[in-house]
């Protein structure tokens, strides 16, 4: 049996048609079903249904076999005790630094002042920001980022950015951009020895599939 980690939303629906080209349908739809675990046209390969950021969790420590991931939820996780062997090409936005539209971040960063930025990346901001030598106090979040400097918490938020209509919709403005962000194909490590040929089989079905 190969159990695959996905969760709900974008990263389920943009991975269909990768599982199709590996000749998996999966039998059941998350958004209607209350079930965790779906099966598949193939009685080997079932997927459990988890948080975005416990994929990681699930994978590395064999809760799961083969998951799909974030870069921005990788990088957060540390990749221990996982292959990284595709960059699947999907789920695409940004991460970047943003601001009131009335704050002047370039001035600040100038001026050598201490910034605050609130984020749910605390990783991913203090590489950033440690390689440009800007002092930031970061303050960790769980959602709605958007809310910070709106509301005096931060100076800044390091957030994802996909149409950029959320950050409209709150006055804010994209001022940095830290990185691209799509999701990759984590595996166990133990798995991709134990099953070796179904796994090998399922990632280069995968990696033929890749959208461009
Ligand atoms: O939503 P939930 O709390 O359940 O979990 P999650 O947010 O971790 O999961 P999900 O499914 O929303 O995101 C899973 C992965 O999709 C992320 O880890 C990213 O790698 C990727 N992804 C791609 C995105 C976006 N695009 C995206 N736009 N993740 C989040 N967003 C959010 C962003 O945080 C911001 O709030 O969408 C908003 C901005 O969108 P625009 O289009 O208004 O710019
Ligand atoms: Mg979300």
């Amino acid at each position: 049996m190969i159990t695959l980690a996905l969760s709900k939303g974008r990263i389920f629906e943009e991975t269909l048609p990768l599982l199709k080209a590996a000749g998996i349908e999966v039998l059941e739809d998350p958004e209607t079903s209350r079930k965790l675990i779906l099966s598949t046209n193939r009685p080997d390969v079932r997927v459990v249904l988890v948080r975005a950021t416990d994929v990681p969790t699930y994978v590395q420590y064999g809760g799961a076999d083969i998951g799909v991931a974030g870069r921005d939820v990788l990088i957060e996780h540390g990749g221990a005790g996982m292959y990284q062997p595709l960059d699947l090409n999907i789920a695409r936005c940004r991460m970047s630094v943003a601001t009131r539209d009335d704050f002047d971040y370039a001035a600040a960063v100038k001026q050598g002042s201490r910034i605050r930025v609130a984020t749910k990346y605390t990783e991913i901001a203090r590489q950033h920001f440690a390689d440009k030598g800007v002092h930031v106090d970061l303050i960790k979040l769980y959602g709605s980022m958007e809310l910070a400097p709106l509301t005096g918490l931060a100076d800044a938020i390091v957030d994802l950015v996909s149409t950029g209509n959320t950050l409209k919709a709150n006055r804010l403005v994209e001022v940095e951009h830290i990185m691209d962000i799509s999701s990759r194909l984590v595996v166990n490590q133990a798995a991709l020895k134990l099953k070796r040929e179904p796994l090998r089989q399922m990632i280069d079905a995968f990696a033929s599939a890749i959208p461009a």
